[in-house]
Order: structure tokens, then sequence, then C-alpha cells
């Protein structure tokens, strides 16, 4: 049995069994789209989003697209993990001396609880598409830290904790437009301002096509026993456009440059209405975890044809037993 390391106990983790006679690794939640269109005023359409637990709760900062399709960031909260309100007001970023920190667009944000507060990151403008970086404490008053990347970068991802005293991202590098390319990057930092030592973690698939243009790390690592777990979007050009599904990786606990397993197959791929039908079709894109340190359960929330946010489940030791008969 694979354990999830330094995680925490959630009884009330968004949870369903799987349903009787199918036998996928992941299991789409029976109600989604957990978050429809229109769900708050100025949120149009709210999708690649991140939730972490807040107390009994759950609290996370959600992506709404507005009636000017330029993205921001919005608090959300819920009871259960599954029923969330949107603040209708986008997150007022400061700088640290309180002024304001304004971008013209924020998507695709991650969450995580580092040491003493909870970091952001997401993609951001400067020059063209970077990640940002910004803390809060409160999910009232966040503050943005300097940007982490030269443009062109818009996937990051951080850890939850230092490995060998350097705070870790996953990152993409690529271009301004809709990147026709794109590997797995881990770069370091020992104070979440300078970045370096970059190191290449994961090449697109060469003879698997359904991450054969470009992949990027979807949730902030899980810690495990036996390596650090993610989820990555993997994305196939076709003849009428990108197709966003979603994979595996297990990777080394002590240097998480180094790739365990990495899945064959996609776990999601996109096959209901929500997922084939919307603003951008077909696309699943996976931005959060939630997990429970007791059962092993794993709630995976990823965004949906770029319109709805909806929720999968699987377990630490599903994915593991997976990876380590399907691997590439
Ligand atoms: C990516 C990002 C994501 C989006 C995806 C599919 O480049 O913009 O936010 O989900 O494209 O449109």
């Amino acid at each position: 049995m694979a354990k999830i390391v330094n995680g925490v106990s959630l009884p009330n983790i968004p949870w369903q069994d799987r349903p009787a006679g199918c036998d996928n690794v992941v299991w789409r939640y029976s109600e989604n789209p957990i978050i429809k269109r229109n769900p708050a005023k100025n949120c149009q359409r709210v999708f690649n989003s991140a939730v972490v637990p807040w107390g009994d709760e759950f609290i996370g900062v959600f992506r709404a697209d507005t009636t000017i399709t330029t993205p921001n960031l919005h608090v959300g909260h819920s009871k259960d993990g599954i029923n969330w309100e949107i603040e209708p007001e986008a997150i007022d970023w400061r700088d640290e001396n309180g002024e304001p920190f304004v971008s013209t667009y924020y998507y695709d944000p991650r969450v995580t609880w580092i040491e003493d507060a909870y970091y952001v990151m997401w993609c951001t403008e400067q020059g063209g598409p970077v990640l940002g970086l910004g803390k809060t404490n409160d999910f009232k008053n966040f503050t943005r830290l300097p940007n982490v990347t030269l443009p062109f970068n818009r996937n990051g991802v951080p850890f939850p904790r230092k490995v060998n005293g350097k705070y870790l991202m996953f990152n993409r590098p690529s271009d301004d437009g809709h990147t026709p390319f794109g590997d797995i990057w881990l770069s370091e930092s020992p104070d979440l301002v300078y970045w370096g030592n970059h190191k290449h973690v994961m090449a697109r698939g060469t003879n698997v096509w359904w991450e054969s243009t470009k992949i990027g790390a979807g949730n902030v690592p899980i810690e495990t026993d036996e390596g650090w777990l993610v989820f990555y979007h993997g994305v196939i050009n076709t003849c009428n456009g990108f197709v966003y599904s979603f994979g595996a990786m297990l990777c080394d606990l002590d240097d998480p440059s180094k790739v365990i397993y990495r899945g064959r197959e996609y776990l999601i791929t996109p096959e209901e209405d929500y997922e084939t039908v919307g603003f951008v079709p077909n696309v699943c894109f996976p931005c959060a975890c939630l997990a429970d340190a007791d059962t092993g359960r794993i709630a995976i929330y990823y965004g949906a044809a770029d319109t709805y946010v909806a929720l999968a489940f699987t377990t630490v030791d599903e994915v593991l037993d997976y990876l380590k008969n399907n691997h590439q």
C-alpha cells in the first residue's frame, strides 16, 4: 500500500466509489460539471481552478473569464468541495508595499501551502505570458511577489515543500501563441524570487499520440512514500485543433527531475458533453487535487472545455499500481 506523506486527514473529501462496471483508473463524478456557466457576476466561465482544504471546509482560487473574455482570479468557498460560491469581485493583488499590482490577465492558478502561507502561481502578462506568484494567509489579502519567469511560460506548478533546501516548480517554456510544443521542466529557488538550475524533466510523447504536441504538469505534486505523484495534461494536434487529455507520472522524491514512471495511456480524455462542447471543445485540464492521507483517496479538479469545473476520483494505490504496470 502506497502512503501519502506530509498530507492531511480529509474525512470530508468529495468522493464517490467507482461506478459498477467501470474499470478506469480515474472515474468522473456523476453530477459533473460542478461549476456551470455564469456562476457569479463577472464570471462567465469558470474552469482550470485550484482548491485547498480550509478548516472543515474548502476554499480556492478560480479562473473566471469575463464579458471581455480576459481572465481574472476569484476566491471561491465550499462546505463540501462540490458546491462552490464564487466571489463576484476579482482578487485585488497588492505588491509588498500594499500598492496595486495589476496585470492584464490571470489564468490557470495553482495553490499550495508552503511553510508560512498559501502560495498562488498562475499565468500572467509581462511582455508576453509569464508565471506570476503571490501569497495569502486569509484569502482576503493577497500579496504579489515578483513574476518568476521570463516570457514565454504559461504553465507553472509549485511544490508544497522545499526539496534539498530549495523551492521547486514545474513549468513549461513556450511561445507567445497557442504553443504547438512544450515539455515539462523543473526550476529551483532559494527564496521564491530567484529561479534557476533548470532541468528538463519530460518531453512530449513521440509514439504515444495523446500527448504528442505538448505536456504540462497539473496538480501541486502529491507526496507519497514512493515519489511525487502528478497528473499532467497531454495535447494532440488534430485536423480540428488541440485535444487535451490527462495522464499521470511519478517523480523521484529527492530529485523530482527524475521520472520514475510515466503512464502510457491517458486517464481522462474528453468524452462527456461538458468536455467536448464549450468555449474550447475537447479540453480536460487538471489544476488541483485534494488528497486524504488516511484513505489515499484523491479528488481531481479539472477544467472542462474552458467552460466548466469538473471532478474525478481515484486513489493513490490505484494510480501507482497502474503506473507500475503501464508505463512508457
Ligand atoms: C492553454 C491554456 C489553458 C486552456 C488550454 C485550452 O494554453 O490557455 O488555460 O485550458 O490552452 O484552451
